[in-house]
């Protein structure tokens, strides 16, 4: 199976916690995209009804016009029933790394709305601890003075974890623009991150920090899918 089977098995699976007359936080990425394609496909068929999808992207909130997905936002709906979503990593404790796509501020004040939040990964996600994949761990900032902010965050680090902070850049070449024009910085790490919610709470404390990737105790529910089946893990 290919990554990207395995992506939509893990969607499709989520999708079956779907119920008619919920109100839905629509992840953004690749996996989650096949989520918002199901969820369409069953409203098409009638076998869905009354479902009001809250999106994390601007991206995700075009596709799901383009499936005829009644949309609204937090304001109208400050709690949600379900949000389905994909992640950069997930540890054992079901602690997160996500905004490998830039939606990570609206991501998660969407999924920290919600009373259950269902992550989709294929099994490639799957990490003993966050952060150690060497992959970016990414941090939104306000674009005023972005590299003193850079360099804060790279200072807040031990030298053990070797951190370094380099600022996301578009195809174009000019700093990557989230949907609310602010800029990533993305941290990569040579060695362990350390303890998530020290780490969370001191890069939050910057100001000029708006909001980072880990998204620590909030998923309820991760569905990996992997070569050999589905697994479910409950928090
Ligand atoms: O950028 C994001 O937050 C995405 O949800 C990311 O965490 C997962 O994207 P993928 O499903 O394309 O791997």
């Amino acid at each position: 199976l290919t990554q990207d089977e395995l992506k939509k098995i893990a969607a499709y699976k989520a999708v079956d916690y779907v119920e008619s007359g919920m109100v839905l936080g629509l992840g953004t990425g690749s996996t989650a995209y096949y989520a918002v394609n199901r969820i369409g496909e069953l409203l098409k068929q009638g076998k869905l009804t009354n479902i009001i999808g809250i999106p994390t992207s601007k991206k995700t909130e075009e596709q799901a016009i383009s499936l005829g997905i009644p949309l609204s936002d937090l304001d109208t709906h400050p709690v949600l029933d379900l949000a389905i979503d994909g992640a950069d990593e997930v540890d054992t404790y079901l602690n997160l790394v996500k905004g490998r796509g830039g939606s990570l501020l609206r991501e998660k004040m969407v999924e920290g709305a919600c009373k259950k939040f269902v992550v989709i990964v294929d099994e490639s996600k799957m990490v003993k601890t966050l952060g150690g994949s060497g992959l970016a761990m990414p941090v939104e900032i306000v674009p005023f003075c972005w590299n003193f902010t850079a360099k804060r965050l790279e200072r807040l680090f031990s030298d053990a974890a070797g951190c370094v902070a380099k600022l996301r850049v578009g195809d174009t070449g000019k700093p990557f623009m989230t949907d609310n024009m602010n800029y990533i910085v993305d941290l990569y790490f040579k060695g362990e991150m350390g303890d998530l919610k020290v780490v969370s709470d001191e890069i939050l404390r910057l100001a000029g920090v708006v909001e980072h990737g880990m998204f620590i105790d909030m998923a309820t529910t991760v569905i990996v899918a992997g070569e050999c089946g589905i697994t479910v893990k409950n928090k």
